[in-house]
């Protein structure tokens, strides 16, 4: 029989270098010693077909038309999608490492418009909750400066961040949690726990879809 509470989906966001990977591992660590099932996933997934042309963009190996490469990165996502509502619907916590507010928020940095990125995420599944992870490019760039990927420079990611803070006024304050990135790693973790903690034991509420009303 099917497990009546579902799994929380819960969406990790931020700027380059504000941490999302290593809190999703402290999380990943967290959840294993409490003994709650939990899957981690991470967009881009570069692993796919669609991922490695993702990668090779990113990595200046490839060009890409604007709006081509934001539907790679959407369908990139769709990919999943199925398999993210499964694993929720089996009762598993499914923690995903950027998701479709990075897509908005890094195309319309680059002058589309908001609705035209939004809308091949449409229906995806919506997160229950959204951690952003609040950095000031100046401080991700004293964390051992930016790579060599597109997008990894100030000017950007001050836009960028610009735009998720305008995607966070849609959300309510149970479904976009900011927390101040730029302090000790263990202080940060303990406030993505506080959020995620009381998620764990499921949810009995339908999950939502992108972008219907929150
Ligand atoms: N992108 C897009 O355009 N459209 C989309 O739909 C999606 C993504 C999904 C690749 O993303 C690019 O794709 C990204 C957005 C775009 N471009 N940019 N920018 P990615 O996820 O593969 O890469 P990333 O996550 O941005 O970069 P990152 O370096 O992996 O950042 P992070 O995961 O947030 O940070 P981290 O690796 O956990 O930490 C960075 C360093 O800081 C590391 O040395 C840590 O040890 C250190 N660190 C972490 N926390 C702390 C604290 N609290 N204090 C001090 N130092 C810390
Ligand atoms: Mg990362």
């Amino acid at each position: 029989m099917e497990n009546p509470r579902r799994g929380a989906f819960i969406v990790v966001e931020g700027l380059d270098r504000s941490g999302k990977t290593t809190q999703v591992a402290t999380l990943k660590s967290r959840l294993e010693a409490e003994g709650i099932s939990a899957t981690i996933l991470k967009f881009p997934d570069r692993t796919t077909a669609i991922g490695q042309m993702i990668d090779s963009y990113l990595r200046s190996h490839s060009d890409l038309d604007d709006r081509a490469i934001h539907l790679l990165f959407s369908a990139n996502r769709w990919e999943l999608a199925t398999s993210i509502e499964r694993m929720l619907a089996a009762g598993t916590t499914v923690v995903c490492d950027r998701y479709a507010f990075s897509g908005v928020a890094f195309s319309s940095a680059k002058g589309l418009s908001l609705d035209w990125c939004r809308a091949p995420d449409e229906s995806l599944p919506a997160p229950d909750v959204t951690i952003f992870l609040d950095i000031t490019p100046e401080q991700a760039q004293s964390r051992g400066g930016y790579g060599e990927e597109r997008y990894e420079k100030q000017e950007v990611q001050r836009k960028v961040r610009a735009i998720f803070g305008e995607i966070s006024c849609e959300f309510n304050e149970e479904t976009w949690v900011t927390i101040d990135a730029g302090k000790e790693r263990e202080e940060v973790a303990s406030q993505v726990w506080k959020i995620v903690g009381p998620l764990t034991s499921g949810l009995s509420r339908p999950l939502k879809r992108l972008w219907h009303p929150q």
